[in-house]
């Protein structure tokens, strides 16, 4: 895998087999309810079939919402649009953008596919500190000339959460400039100080807005998902007509399933996932607490993800490399800094979606790697 290769080709690797801590995916047990749904599959598929897949749709966009505190999410008002990753929404997205401004602030670091879908569209990209965004959420727009800024939070692979507050004031410039403010929510599920009503903030400030919600992180589906792709009453963009272009509809067996796990999600099963997460990133950090010279820059991060810093001295690049000779996958965070590469260059991602005997075994395998 070459030195320029992005987060995803890297993912990729890991597909082939070994122990899998790359991407960001779902891929731990099953709880007990979990495997409940599972096997009631068949039911759901036949349910599917007989209900109108316009209905299936807003129960599934009414349940994986409101399962995460967004309660004023417009799923009623016509305004979410479902698409079959949250990525195929950022794509639909930045087309329907580009007719209004080349010009978007994204914050820095995030996952890379952002960045690369984003210049894909020919956008011009200024990199938004997350010191910045969480310190001074007012002086954005002074520093940043504009048509759209764009924020991942809890941010990919930080877990920084954009806190109310500064949610209010940067929504509240926006507006007053008539730039576009889009959220990617992606990881909210694992942490409720992200769950607070975006919307109610949202709809108050009078800003035009997009946010983009995804079930693809939370529960172990194999990859069956909805990216939702919300917007404000005056958002000025052709959302829809994108939309259109792209896709009829999602599966009505995919809305089926989420509508199912989101229900077991608000039943419960979201405390659960944070336990998982929890006991997870315990193992990593437990596993190295005796190798010298390493820290953990997310300290407080709940994200499914976590960094760990491994030290001036040591390369990320070299060290994810031997551990993949012995098949063990973790991401190097470079490409996570899309502006600037180096300042990833000693930290590794680990994700934490896992069964606890993978995470015990990779910790092992990283920690006798560092010594
Ligand atoms: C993560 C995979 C895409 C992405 C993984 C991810 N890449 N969609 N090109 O879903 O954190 O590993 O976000």
């Amino acid at each position: 895998m070459s030195a320029s290769a992005n987060l995803t080709q890297l993912e990729g690797v890991a597909l082939e087999g070994g122990a899998n801590l790359s991407d960001g995916h779902a891929r731990h047990n099953p709880t007990p309810a979990q495997a409940k749904i599972i096997e009631a599959l068949p039911e759901l598929f036949w349910r599917a079939t007989m209900t109108p897949p316009a209905e299936m749709d807003l129960r599934a966009q009414r349940a994986f919402t409101t399962a995460l505190g967004q309660h004023r999410a417009p799923v009623d008002e016509g305004r979410v649009l479902s698409c079959y990753a949250s990525s195929v929404a950022m794509e639909i997205f930045a087309r329907a953008l580009r007719p209004r401004t080349d010009a978007v602030a994204l914050v820095h670091p995030t996952f890379d596919n952002i960045p690369d879908i984003l210049r894909g569209f020919g956008f011009r990209l200024q990199p938004l500190e997350e010191d910045l965004l969480h310190g001074a959420p007012d002086q954005i727009l002074d520093r940043h000339d504009v048509g759209c800024v764009f924020v991942t939070t809890p941010n990919n692979p930080t877990g920084r959460v954009l806190s109310a507050d500064a949610l209010a004031t940067l929504a509240a410039s926006c507006a007053e400039r008539d730039v576009i403010l889009t959220l990617d929510t992606s990881f909210r599920g694992f942490d409720a100080r992200a769950q607070y009503d975006h919307y109610a903030i949202l709809d108050e400030s009078g800003a035009r807005y997009v946010v983009i919600e995804d079930t693809g992180k939370l529960w172990p589906t194999l990859d069956l998902k909805v990216g939702l792709l919300a917007f404000g009453p005056d958002v000025g963009i052709e959302l829809e007509l994108i939309h259109s272009e792209i896709l009829l509809g999602v599966s009505p067996l995919i809305l089926a399933l989420v509508e199912a796990f989101a229900g077991d999600a608000a039943d419960g099963g979201l405390s659960e996932l944070h336990e998982m997460v929890a006991a997870n990133r315990a193992l990593l950090h437990d596993g190295l607490a005796g190798v010298p010279g390493i820290t953990f820059p997310d300290w407080g991060s709940r994200a499914s993800v976590e960094r760990v810093d491994l030290g001036p001295g040591r390369s990320a690049a070299h060290v994810s490399g031997s551990l993949r000779e012995s098949g063990v996958h973790l991401l190097p965070c470079n490409a996570f800094y899309w502006a600037d590469r180096r300042r990833g260059q000693h930290q590794v991602r680990v994700a934490l979606s896992r069964p606890p005997a993978m995470v015990e075994m990779a910790v092992q395998a990283l920690a006798s790697a560092l010594e």
